[in-house]
C-alpha cells in the first residue's frame, strides 16, 4: 500500500494502482468516455483530467499510477476549464441529433455535456464530409459520424473477444472506426456480439432496430404473432423500464406482450429444456459410438460465427442441435399450428433476446425446418416460403416498445404463460447465465444414465464468472470432465487444446458474451459487471424457486414427445431440430 493526498485528504491504495481507479474507489467521479474498467486503458478522451503537485502538465489519470505521498487534485478552475476543452473539441464533430438518436437519454456523452454545463462547442468541425452509415449487418449499424473516436469498440471486440473485427482506420481528422477495407461489418468476421454498442459512450454502434416491423404484424388482423421470451430479458427489460438492475420481471413482461397485442406469450425456456433432450441424448449416443468429442454446445449464435470463420475445421465438434430460438420458431409453425388449427404461413414468430446475434440467427438460410416439413407433409401450407422465426427484437427493442405503446410497467398485473410451449424448468432457466447450459445438461445427462434421482441439483462447481471453469462429473459409472467458458477469447484457449490434441474434456459450454446471455449485446445498457451480476444471481434464485428443475421432467416437453416428436434424436428431431454448419 502507499499513501497519497486527493483533495487534501490523506487515503492508501495498493502499489500500482491508477489515479482514476483510486478515486472512482472512494467515491470520488472522475469523467471519462474511453476508460472500460478492466478492459482498457486507451487514454484517447482526455476528460479524466486531474492537476498533480510538481506536474507541468495536467495528467490523464486513468494512466497514471500512484506513487508515494503524490498530492492530486481532481476538482479546480483549470481542470473543469480543460475538461470543457476537450470535451467541447470532441462535441465539434458530433451531430446534435439527440433527440431522434436511438440512445438519447442513455447517452455518456449528453450527461457529460450536461454535467460539464456545455451550452454550445466553440469550435468548427474538422470533418468536411457525412459518412455513410454501416449497414450491411443484420444486426448492427455505425454511424461513423456519431463516433468520438474513444476507441472502446476496437478494445472490446481485440481483448475481451479476441475478434478484432474493427479498428481505427485513415490518418488525422479522416481517422474513423472502420472495418477491413471499409467492407461494413455483414461483411467480415464481425460475430454480430453487439459487445461494441454495449460499450459504445453515444449511438454510433446500434442494433439494427426493427420495431416498426413488429408493430405492422401486430396490427394485421390476417396474422397470429406469437411470441416467444429468451431466459435473460426477464431479469434485465425491468433495468430497461427504470427498475433495480437484475430485477425479475418474468409476470409483468408477459403482461405487457399481451398489451402490446401478440397473440401468444410462450417462453423460449420451454425449447431450452427440449434443447436439453436433444443435446444430452447426442452426447450420449457420441460417447457410445465413439463420435466426435469433446461435443460443444451451440445455442449461442455468435460463437456459432466465430467458429465457423476462425476454426472450420473444428465444425464437427459442435452439437448439431439449433439453438432455442429456433427449436421454438420449428414448433410453433409444426407442432402448435397442428394442435390449435392454424395454417403455419399466417403465423409470425417474434422472439425477445438479449442478444444482436440472434437477429442474424433468424436470418440464417439452414433455419428453415417448418417450411421444409410443410412442404413434404402439405405443399398447400409451404408456398410462399416462410421461416423459423421471423423477428428477433432485443430486450431494449422491447423496452422502447413497451414506452412507444404507453405501458406502465411498474403497475402491471403478474400473468402467466399461454399453454403449450410457456411452461419451462429451473434448467432452463439457467441457460441465461454462464454455465447455465452445462447444469442443466448435468442434471439431465446424470439422471437418464444412472436412472436414479440426483442428490442435489446444484452442479456449483461450474457456477461463476470466471472466464474458464471445468469439473470431473460422475454419470452412472462414467466420470467425464467438462468445461465452461464465456467470450471468445477464453473459447479460443478450449479450441486450440482440442486443436493440438490436449483437450482432456468430453462436453463443453461456451457462450459468446461476458456473462453469457445476461451479458448479451441486446441488453439494456449499462451492462458492466455489476449488473451482469445481480442478473445472474436472480436467474439462480429463479432457479431454486421453481418446483421442477429438470429439463426431461417438463411436463409440455413430455406431452410434446408423446404427440409429436416420439423421440430424442428420432426422425422429426432431425427433421425440425437439428441443422449442419457454414464452411
Ligand atoms: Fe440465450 Fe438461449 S440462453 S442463447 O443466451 O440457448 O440470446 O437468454 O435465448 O436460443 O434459451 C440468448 C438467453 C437464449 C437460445 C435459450
Amino acid at each position: 500500500f502507499l499513501s497519497v493526498t486527493i483533495d487534501d485528504k490523506r487515503y492508501s491504495f495498493p502499489q500500482g494502482s491508477k489515479i482514476l481507479d483510486a478515486c472512482l474507489s472512494v467515491g470520488i467521479k472522475i469523467p471519462t468516455l474511453c476508460y472500460l474498467k478492466d478492459v482498457s486503458t486507451n487514454a484517447s478522451c482526455g476528460i479524466c483530467l486531474v492537476e498533480v503537485k510538481g506536474a507541468k502538465h495536467l495528467v490523464r489519470s486513468c494512466i497514471t499510477s500512484l506513487i508515494p505521498d503524490m498530492e492530486i487534485k481532481t476538482n479546480t478552475e483549470r481542470i473543469r476549464k480543460n475538461r470543457r476543452i476537450n470535451l467541447e473539441l470532441l462535441m465539434a464533430n458530433h451531430p446534435l441529433s439527440c433527440l431522434t438518436c436511438d440512445r438519447n437519454l442513455n447517452c455518456e456523452l449528453q450527461n457529460l455535456a450536461h454535467d460539464l454545463g456545455i451550452q454550445e462547442s466553440r469550435f468548427p468541425a474538422t470533418r468536411k464530409k457525412r459518412l455513410p452509415l454501416d449497414e450491411t449487418s443484420p444486426a448492427i449499424v455505425r454511424d461513423p459520424n456519431k463516433c468520438i473516436l474513444c476507441n472502446r469498440c476496437i478494445e472490446v471486440c481485440a481483448s475481451v473477444q479476441g475478434v478484432s473485427a474493427i479498428d481505427i482506420t485513415h490518418r488525422g481528422t479522416e481517422s474513423r472506426v472502420s472495418t477491413f477495407m471499409d467492407k461494413g461489418l455483414g461483411n467480415i468476421a464481425c460475430t454480430n456480439c453487439g459487445q461494441c454498442l454495449l460499450v459504445c459512450p453515444t449511438g454510433s454502434i446500434t442494433q439494427k432496430t426493427q420495431t416498426q416491423e413488429v408493430w405492422s404484424m401486430l396490427s394485421d388482423p390476417n396474422l397470429v404473432t406469437l411470441v416467444q421470451t429468451a431466459p435473460a430479458v426477464r431479469v434485465a427489460l425491468g433495468e430497461e423500464l427504470g427498475m433495480e438492475e437484475g430485477s425479475l420481471v418474468t409476470g409483468k413482461m408477459v403482461s405487457a406482450l399481451r398489451h402490446l397485442g401478440f397473440s401468444k406469450v410462450f417462453d423460449t425456456q420451454f425449447a431450452a429444456d427440449l434443447t436439453i433432450m436433444e443435446e444430452g441424448y447426442e452426447l450420449l449416443k457420441r460417447m457410445k459410438e465413439q463420435g466426435v468429442l469433446p461435443m460443444i454446445t451451440s445455442c449461442s449464435p455468435g460463437w456459432i460465427k466465430y467458429i465457423e470463420h476462425f476454426y472450420p475445421e473444428l465444425l464437427a465438434h459442435l452439437s448439431t442441435c439449433k439453438s432455442p430460438q429456433q427449436m421454438f420458431g420449428s414448433i410453433a409453425k409444426t407442432y402448435y399450428a397442428k394442435k390449435a388449427g392454424i395454417d403455419p404461413k399466417i403465423i409470425r414468430v417474434v422472439s425477445i433476446m438479449p442478444c444482436t446475434a440472434k437477429k442474424f440467427e433468424a436470418k440464417r438460410e439452414e433455419v428453415d425446418g417448418a417450411y421444409r416439413y410443410w412442404k413434404e407433409e402439405n405443399k398447400e401450407y409451404a408456398e410462399p416460403f416462410f421461416p423459423d422465426v421471423d423477428i428477433a427484437l432485443t430486450t431494449r427493442e422491447l423496452g422502447a416498445m413497451c414506452r412507444e405503446g404507453g405501458i406502465d410497467f411498474s403497475s402491471l398485473p403478474v400473468e402467466m404463460f399461454d399453454s403449450p410451449l410457456g411452461e419451462s424448468t429451473g434448467a432452463a432457466t439457467l441457460f441465461g447465465s454462464t454455465g447455465g447450459v452445462m447444469e442443466a445438461a448435468l442434471r439431465t445427462l446424470s439422471e437418464v444414465v444412472s436412472k436414479k434421482p440426483l442428490v442435489d441439483v446444484n452442479f456449483t462447481e461450474i457456477r461463476g464468472m470466471e472466464g474458464l471453469r471445468e469439473a470431473k462429473v460422475a454419470l452412472g459409472e462414467t466420470e467425464i470432465q467438462v468445461a465452461v467458458a464465456h467470450t471468445l477469447k477464453n473459447a479460443r484457449v478450449l479450441l486450440e487444446q482440442i486443436k493440438q490434441g490436449t483437450s482432456p474434456y468430453t462436453f463443453i459450454e461456451i457462450m459468446t458474451c461476458p456473462g453469457g446471455c445476461i451479458g448479451g449485446g441486446g441488453q439494456s445498457i449499462p451492462s458492466d459487471a455489476a449488473a451482469r451480476e445481480k442478473r445472474s444471481k436472480s436467474l439462480y434464485r429463479e432457479d431454486v424457486r421453481l418446483e421442477i428443475r429438470k429439463s426431461h421432467e417438463n411436463p409440455e416437453i413430455q406431452q410434446l414427445y408423446k404427440e409429436f416428436l416420439l423421440e430424442p434424436l428420432g426422425p422429426l428431431s432431425h427433421r425440425l431440430l437439428h441443422t449442419g454448419y457454414v464452411v
